[in-house]
């Protein structure tokens, strides 16, 4: 059994619905266990200037699922992709780029699996080719590994509360490269 995150997204339609539906699939396919959930973030959509897009509707709600899972990688991504299309998903044809900005009733992504690295494809990429620069997933799995980093924070003897910490920061707060050992 390997663990693996997955981030759930939606920005179409009746999204909290959707977000309950697809945890309800996933937790129903043979070969995988549902272990946690994070928070349900609304967020702005990533693609968009800051500001540019109002309309709360068609902002995303993010989650992040552990999970942990008998089937392999490219298993555990095809039966991801048919519960997006039992929800609604309809895949344009357009490119991979363009694809991205479009508006989608269910979007789930594998994000990390085991310790496994794998660039097989353009929907094959773990760890998720943009995990490291996007809040609306670095956000909620933050909450999922809270304890491991509250407990790392009590360690050192910070005086902060680590869930304070996380709830000022916004979902939209990017992480950057600022240098690079050797
Ligand atoms: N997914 C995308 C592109 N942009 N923005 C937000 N806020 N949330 C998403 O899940 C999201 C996005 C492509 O999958
Ligand atoms: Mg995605
Ligand atoms: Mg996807």
């Amino acid at each position: 059994m390997a663990r693996a995150f997955l981030s759930l997204g939606s920005n179409q339609g009746d999204r909290l619905e959707l977000l309950r539906r697809a945890i309800e699939l996933l937790t129903q396919l043979p070969g995988v266990r549902f272990r946690d959930a994070s928070r349900l973030y609304e967020t702005e959509p990533w693609d968009a200037l800051p500001g540019e897009i109002v309309d709360r509707a068609r902002w995303f709600l993010n989650s992040v699922l552990a999970i942990e899972t008998s089937l392999s990688p490219a298993g555990l991504l095809a039966e991801i992709q048919a519960i997006e299309r039992t929800l609604g998903r309809v895949r344009t044809g357009a490119s991979v780029g363009a694809a991205r900005a479009e508006p989608r009733t269910m979007d789930i992504d594998i994000l990390l699996y085991g310790d496994e690295v794998i660039s097989a494809d353009d929907n094959l990429h773990i760890p998720h080719l943009f995990l490291h620069e996007r809040g609306f997933v670095l956000r909620p799995l933050a909450d999922l590994v809270r304890g491991q980093l509250q407990a790392a924070y009590l360690a050192v003897g910070h005086p902060g509360d680590f869930q304070d910490s996380l709830v000022s920061l916004s979902p939209t707060d990017t992480v950057g490269l600022v240098f690079k050992f050797a």
